[in-house]
Parts: C-alpha cells; sequence; structure tokens
C-alpha cells in the first residue's frame, strides 16, 4: 500500500535512531556467525569496549539489549551463541528467515547533547539463506530473458554434464506448441534435480533459488515446478507461455515479498565474500561465485537521493565489502586477501560508488578461531595458523598457502596451491566479547557515523 507523504515523514523521524544492516552473501558465507558476534559484541561492549577497539564510539557504550522486529520470527542468538562458545560447533544452515534488533545506549561524543542523557541507536539486522538471494535478479528479468541467460550458463564447463538430461528433454520441445501440464511438469522435475546437483557440487548461481533451499516452502510446491526452455514461440496457451506465467507467479508470490520486506531499503549493506572457499574450490566455482555476487548486486537500487529519498526511507550511505574467515590464514596474508576482494568485486563497487555510496573492502573474521604462529616445513620458516582443524582433536599448525593479490593465473590454480582448512571455534568463555579480526572496523563503517 502507498505511503501518504505525512506518514512516510512520521515515519523517517522514528526511523533516525534505527539503522538497519542489510547482511548479503552467497550459503555459507558466514551470515549467521557475522550476526551472532555482532550482537554478542555489541552486547559486551558496555563492560568490556576492548574487544572492538576500532569502533571509536565502543567506549561510550552504556549497555544493549535484543528485542525482536516485527513481523520476523527471532534470531536464534542465543542457540547459536552457545553452540560456538559451549558446545565449539557452528550453526546450522540457515533454512528459515529470522531477524532481530540489538538496542545500544550510548554516550554521546559532544558535551552539550552528553547533557541531555544518554542516546539510543537501533540496529536491525535479517538472517536468511544464502540461496535465497538468486532470487533477488529474477526481479529485473522476464521469462525470456531469464532461459535464454539460463540456458547458457547450463551450457558452460562447469554445469554441462549435469544439466544434460533436462537438456535433452527441452530440446525435444516446441516452445510455441499447445501447453501441456504434464510436459511442463516434466521439464521443471528434470531441471531440479540438475539444480540440486550443481549446488552440491559447490555452485552459487542457481535459480530458482527455493528449488535448493525451499524454507518454509514444502519441496513439492507447486510454485516451484519452473524451468527455463529453449527459444520458441511464447504466447497465451502455448508451452513457453504458460511456463512464463508460472515464473511470474513465483517472482510475484515469492520474490517479491523477500525483496520488499527486507532488501528494499537499509541504510548500511555489508557483502560477505568468502574468497578463500571460492579459491579452495578452483577456478570454475570461483569464477560461479564472481558472477553469483555480480548478479545479486545488480539489484539493489543504490544511491536513492532528492524527494525519493525522503519517502521511502533509509538511504544506502555505506557498502561494506568482506572477505570472510580471514583467519583460516596469517595476519600476513590479510592485505591480499583484501586486495584480491577488491578485485572480485570491482566493478560492482564502481557502480555503486558512482551512484555517491561509499564502499569500503576489509578482511574479517566474525569469529577468530587461530593464532598466528611462524613454523618450520621443508627446511623454511612460515607463518602458520594454530587452530583445530574441523574433524581434528587437537590443535594444529598449518600452513595454509599464499593468498594472490590478483586474480590467481594458470599457474595458480595448479593442485595444492590453496589449502585452506575449516576450523572450529577456539575455546571461550565467550562474556567478553567473541575474538574477531575487522568486526569492529566493519561495525565502525557501518554504524560509527550513528553514534554520535
Ligand atoms: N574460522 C572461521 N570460520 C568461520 C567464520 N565465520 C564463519 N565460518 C565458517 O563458515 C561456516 C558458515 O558460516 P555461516 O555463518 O553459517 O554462513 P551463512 O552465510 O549463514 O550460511 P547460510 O546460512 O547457508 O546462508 C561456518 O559453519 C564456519 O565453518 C569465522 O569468522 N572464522
Ligand atoms: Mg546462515
Amino acid at each position: 500500500m502507498a505511503e501518504t507523504g505525512a506518514r512516510a515523514a512520521l515515519r523517517r523521524i522514528s526511523e533516525r535512531n534505527t539503522v538497519r544492516i542489510a547482511v548479503t552473501g552467497l550459503r555459507q558465507c558466514g551470515k549467521t556467525v557475522f550476526t551472532t558476534s555482532v550482537v554478542h559484541n555489541l552486547l559486551a561492549a558496555g563492560q568490556w569496549p576492548e574487544a572492538l577497539p576500532f569502533l571509536k564510539a565502543a567506549g561510550r557504550i552504556v549497555a544493549a539489549e535484543v528485542s525482536p522486529l516485527a513481523g520476523v520470527p527471532l534470531f536464534p542468538y542465543e542457540e547459536s551463541l552457545a553452540g560456538i562458545t559451549g558446545g565449539h560447533a557452528w550453526p546450522r544452515p540457515t533454512d528459515r528467515l529470522s531477524g532481530l534488533r540489538i538496542s545500544v545506549r550510548y554516550r554521546s561524543r559532544r558535551p552539550l547533547a552528553r547533557l541531555a542523557g544518554t542516546r539510543m541507536l537501533h540496529v536491525d539486522l535479517v538472517d536468511y539463506p544464502g540461496e535465497w538471494l538468486l532470487d533477488l535478479p529474477l526481479m529485473a528479468q522476464d521469462f525470456t530473458a531469464w532461459s535464454a541467460e539460463t540456458l547458457a550458463r547450463t551450457q558452460a564447463p562447469a554445469r554441462a554434464a549435469l544439466f544434460e538430461r533436462w537438456r535433452a528433454f527441452i530440446d525435444g520441445l516446441e516452445g510455441g506448441g499447445p501447453a501441456d501440464e504434464a510436459l511442463l511438469d516434466g521439464a521443471a522435475a528434470l531441471y531440479a534435480e540438475a539444480l540440486r546437483a550443481a549446488a552440491a557440487d559447490g555452485l552459487f548461481l542457481n535459480q530458482p533459488a527455493r528449488i535448493v533451499r525451499p524454507g518454509e516452502m514444502a519441496a513439492d510446491d507447486p510454485l516451484l515446478r519452473i524451468s527455463p526452455l529453449g527459444p520458441g514461440g511464447g504466447g497465451p496457451g502455448t508451452l513457453a507461455g504458460a511456463m512464463a506465467a508460472r515464473y511470474d507467479e513465483y517472482r510475484q508470490r515469492v520474490v517479491a515479498p523477500f525483496y520488499r520486506q527486507h532488501f528494499r531499503t537499509f541504510a548500511a549493506q555489508i557483502v560477505l565474500v568468502d574468497v578463500l572457499a571460492a579459491l579452495k574450490g578452483g577456478e570454475e566455482r570461483f569464477g560461479d561465485m564472481r558472477d553469483a555476487v555480480g548478479a545479486i548486486l545488480q539489484s539493489f537500487d543504490y544511491g536513492r537521493s532528492g524527494l525519493r529519498a525522503w519517502l521511502e526511507g533509509a538511504r544506502t550511505r555505506r557498502v561494506v565489502f568482506a572477505a570472510t574467515k580471514a583467519d583460516h590464514v596469517s595476519s600476513n596474508q590479510h592485505p591480499n586477501l583484501r586486495q584480491l576482494l577488491r578485485e572480485v568485486v570491482a566493478r560492482e563497487s564502481n557502480r555503486i560508488r558512482f551512484r555517491g555510496v561509499d564502499t569500503e573492502a576489509l578482511a574479517l573474521s566474525s569469529v577468530r578461531c587461530t593464532e598466528d604462529v611462524v613454523g618450520e616445513a621443508q627446511g623454511q620458516t612460515l607463518s602458520m595458523v594454530l587452530g583445530t582443524p574441523v574433524g581434528r582433536e587437537t590443535e594444529t599448525a598449518l600452513f595454509p598457502g599464499e593468498i594472490p593479490a590478483h586474480f590467481p593465473g594458470p599457474r595458480d590454480w595448479q593442485q595444492g596451491r590453496f589449502r585452506f582448512l575449516d576450523f572450529l571455534p577456539a575455546r571461550v568463555h565467550g562474556v567478553r566479547g567473541l575474538p574477531q579480526i575487522g568486526l569492529d572496523l566493519a561495525l565502525q563503517s557501518l554504524v560509527g557515523d550513528r553514534l554520535r
């Protein structure tokens, strides 16, 4: 429903002390762990501001409190934290949407404002399965355009074999032929099977996303019976026309609400990118990850200004790009990790900056699980990381390989070049904040200017 100008103005006033942070990132890039660590470190900052040295306002935070976000199930913060600190286990992949508000009471930097008492900033965060983001680009593509793009993608080497059966099936269909529900369902079933296989194979650009991660929808929901079709006459009553109608219904009923409610307006965005996992996955997965991040960022409307921004509320001021799980490599690799991330997002970053929004890139570890150590291997002294790799019981010092500062070339992709392992959360009490790298810098960029 459209808001009147007056109502929107009132809403704007109440939003003045609220920051909605869009935590954006592909599956398993670290969104849930990031959210947990942000909440925990802000809760701890009132008493232990040293946990966030680069958040300039940390020393002025008095205390913070968590509350639910209207209309969204509560983010399972306690459960996630207990897993990390008590059980030394990571959260499970997210399969539902959830959110929370963390309200931070702080003292103003300005002496006069301080006389008036403390101030409040509400930070709103939403968590969701990373797969779902890949649906956002569908909002701007009609069925014909989406089909053409998807067909081309499924012919590239990384996917060709997985999509072969589906491809043979749709090649036998005449898009302009009469609409036959059984044929449409047949194409959709084969497409769904191939899409799930691609996801299992570590590929990201899988659309429609709910086929891979249905969430609260049933896996056999008729809304999910969608498949791209080859070029061929569409129009009402034809196969292509009927499939286009299914596609539009999915966009309207599934994608649009997700987009409208959670990504249309936010004041700050952090884009989490697991550059290390993509490097480890090899050249094709690395390329797919880059394309997926690019496709998602295309769907945000940056830099609204003037009347429209005023009427619609929060305007994005800043986008922070973060290469996550930086603790998988030693600190001397972080500058290269950051440089590589800057190359990965260069095109999107340029587009965003052109619209007057600041961007920044950093290396991040929401929960630091390793320490830097120096070790000897094959007669060389090397910088290593010490931590407990997933699947092992004891701490181990490892040399995970070096991060290239530029896009890897053919030689870099040679087997064994990138040996990053996943680590278990380190044994911490988790009262004084979770150990982190760059989380405080990220918070400074995202909300620092709002804690004045
Ligand atoms: N060492 C280390 N590992 C991390 C860190 N953050 C995340 N991880 C690892 O990354 C995995 C995924 O993190 P999540 O936060 O669950 O990822 P997500 O983006 O919420 O994933 P989906 O829910 O699938 O979209 C975790 O299970 C950890 O293994 C970190 O700061 N350090
Ligand atoms: Mg998650």
